[in-house]
């Protein structure tokens, strides 16, 4: 199995903001986990713990999303907790602890429409207690081509100092939302790179790259797990408590990697 850094498909996660990893992860763990999300999308919780919310479940016009999907299925929980995630994620940052802050599945129906886009954003827009320390996985379980929108990141944009006010997750025009951050970004090159990507891969992300994902236009449904982990090198906002109190139990949220 590998699990080295330097098997990445020529990205680099300092330089690009974004790396990929072929083959990391055994395609048993990664199957069991998409049975497990069927599953949960259903409302089956082998756990009989529910997830946090389920935005869009059983709209198929729309991208479903299932938050902290790890604390209701263990399939997807081995899949999430696999160790080799928290390794390349120390590797990457020097980390010598990783930890899971958030889980967050995206399915996107067979044909999903506009509906099933993904706007271009930035994670720390969203995650606003942590001002450092903070790196982002996302785990496709299922083969991606083209046409199933796999996740597009725009190379270098965790360099760019401007926050844009187009950019959002909420945007269902990626089209036009593309158009007005290109002109935003000038004179930055806009370039993006598509996680063309297969089941058991991982592929990482810095917390400000820009990334989105279009819609699934194939006959097939559409799955794949974002994962925001922390590192012992976190720092929070000011006035930050809330969140250093919750972080203590790795029930909720685990500890994947410790040296
Ligand atoms: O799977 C997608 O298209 C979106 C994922 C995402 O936004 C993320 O991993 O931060």
């Amino acid at each position: 199995m590998k699990s080295k850094i330097d098997n990445a498909h020529n990205t680099n996660y300092e330089l690009d903001g974004f790396s990929l990893h072929p083959h990391s992860i055994n395609p048993a763990v990664v199957a069991d986990a998409l049975t497990g999300t069927q599953q949960v999308l259903e409302g089956r919780y082998d756990t009989g713990i529910a997830p946090w919310s389920t935005p869009d479940v059983g709209n198929d016009d729309q991208v479903q999303r299932v938050q902290q999907i790890h604390l209701a299925n263990y399939a997807i929980k081995a899949l999430l907790t696999s160790p080799v995630i928290g390794q390349l994620a120390a590797q990457i940052t020097g980390a010598s602890c990783v930890q899971i802050v958030l889980s967050q599945l995206y399915y996107k129906p067979p044909n999903s429409g506009q509906g099933g886009e993904v706007g271009f954003h930035r994670d720390n827009d969203y995650i606003s207690a942590f001002t450092s320390g903070v790196i982002n996985a996302w785990l496709p379980l299922v083969d991606m081509c083209a046409a199933m929108a796999p996740l597009t990141y725009v190379n270098q944009s965790h360099c760019w100092p401007k926050k844009s006010r187009y950019s959002g997750i909420a945007q269902h025009n990626l089209h036009q939302q593309r158009q007005l951050l290109k002109i935003d970004s000038l004179p930055h090159p806009w370039i993006e790179t598509p996680s063309i990507t297969n089941a058991g891969d991982i592929a990482f992300h810095h917390p400000k790259t820009l990334h989105g994902s279009a819609e699934n236009t194939t006959d097939t449904g559409r799955y794949a797990v974002s994962m925001c982990l922390i590192t012992d090198k976190v720092t929070f906002s000011t006035n930050e408590t809330r969140a250093r109190e919750m972080l203590k139990d790795n029930t909720t949220y685990p500890i994947i990697y410790e040296k």
